[in-house]
């Protein structure tokens, strides 16, 4: 694995305790943990249960003890990473956006194919069980044709403008700001429960166009360093109107700049027959109305996720009692390890990953030329 900050320590996790609660079809082996300043990596890899360290990631990609590898830097080094560690036949697991540009992203799809390797990217919210009840309800006709989804992916982490300029904020190093860290996951739970976007028309805007800069900008806080401001060069919100292929529309918000929010993954969708709705901050209930329960006890019923029956979550503890975050990632991983002994690409892989850089790249196109943008067009 190659970083070891806030994702690092959620895969790590993940791979520590998968094989306490499942059994995946091969086991991982936490071999090396790669990052740039030695007494770091040296001491994340004691912490999180690392076997090894190395600094430099070329160097990890040409041992012969890994297998796969498992890219959860900044945005600006996954298809550099991704691409070698393909070429040299590792199977590659990579953080979310795939990368900064759809272009990018292209190259990192073909890379893999090319060789013949297992590919994910981590859009772990499909791992909840609430979300796979969505998609069951979805996908069974209970909610019949789809009309709309309305999604919100707010937090506020960044509101004070005294702030730095973390590299979250920097475009050279991220590619965009709450568009491709929060829409993207929105994004993806759009395309597993709607289906492929059509078109889309949206706006991405940066309240704060000056931070003060900091020393060490690799975390996600930090204290300004001197009074020296830097420019912020990504968006702080992006809000879009989409279309669907099978007709849905949808609205999606995300932003940095939503005071009291501070991870509120939320949506609501609404077909012929019925609705349901998803707020991460609950994330184990799932609200389900259905139009033809008896009149005068209509409303939405709260499913809580938490029974056998329930995917991925007979593996945790009794009915009733939920599961976290944390959980999300160690569920996506079983997939990864059972896709890897199986010979397939699990969903989301790279696949999932360029067609969500193209709505990335369509709403950013859309909020320069204040026109609607085709997906189909880009991907062409
Ligand atoms: C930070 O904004 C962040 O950690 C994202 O990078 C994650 O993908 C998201 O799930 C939570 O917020």
């Amino acid at each position: 694995m190659i970083g070891y900050k806030f994702m690092g320590k959620a895969h790590s996790h993940a791979y520590r305790d998968v094989s306490f609660y499942f059994d995946p079809a091969v086991e991982p082996v936490l071999q090396v943990l790669c990052g740039r300043n030695e007494e770091n990596v040296k001491e994340a890899a004691a912490k999180m249960g690392w076997k090894s360290y190395e600094t430099d990631w070329r160097k990890l990609i040409e041992r012969e003890d890994i297998d796969l590898i498992d890219v959860v830097t900044p945005n600006n080094s996954h298809a550099e990473i991704a691409i070698a560690a393909a070429e040299a036949g590792k199977h590659v697991f990579c953080e979310k956006p795939l990368a900064m540009t759809l272009e990018q992203s292209q190259r990192m799809q073909e890379a893999v194919e090319k060789n013949g390797v297992i590919h994910m990217i981590n859009h772990n919210y499909r791992f909840v069980p609430a979300i796979q009840l969505a998609k069951k309800l979805i996908d069974s006709g209970r909610l019949g044709k789809i009309y709309h989804i309305r999604s919100t992916y707010l937090q506020d982490w960044i509101m004070d403008p005294q702030f730095p300029l973390v590299w979250r904020l920097s475009k050279e190093v991220c590619g965009s700001g709450s568009h491709g860290d929060l829409a993207a996951h929105s994004i993806d739970l759009a395309r597993f429960l709607v289906g492929e976007f059509k078109e889309v028309n949206g706006i991405l805007e940066t309240f704060i166009k000056q931070r003060p800069i900091v020393e060490d900008s690799s975390g996600l806080s930090g204290k300004a360093s001197s009074d020296q401001m830097g420019e912020v060069d990504v968006d702080d919100a992006s809000v879009f109107m989409a279309r669907f292929e099978n007709g849905a529309i949808g609205t999606f918000e995300a932003s940095r700049f939503a005071g009291g929010n501070r991870n509120g993954n939320r949506f609501e969708i609404n077909g012929e027959k019925g609705s349901i709705r998803w707020d991460m901050e609950n994330m184990n209930n799932l609200e389900i109305f259905f139009l033809d329960d008896e009149p005068g006890l209509q409303g939405f019923r709260t499913i809580n996720c938490t029974e056998e029956i329930h995917p991925y979550a007979g593996a945790y503890w009794p009915a009733g009692h939920i599961i976290g975050y944390e959980h999300t990632f160690i569920n996506l991983t079983l997939e990864l390890l059972n896709g890897v002994d199986k010979g397939y690409s699990p969903s989301p892989n790279f696949i999932d990953g360029v067609r969500n850089q193209a709505v990335l790249a369509a709403v950013e196109k859309s909020s320069r030329s204040r026109q609607w943008v085709s997906i189909s067009e880009l991907l062409q």
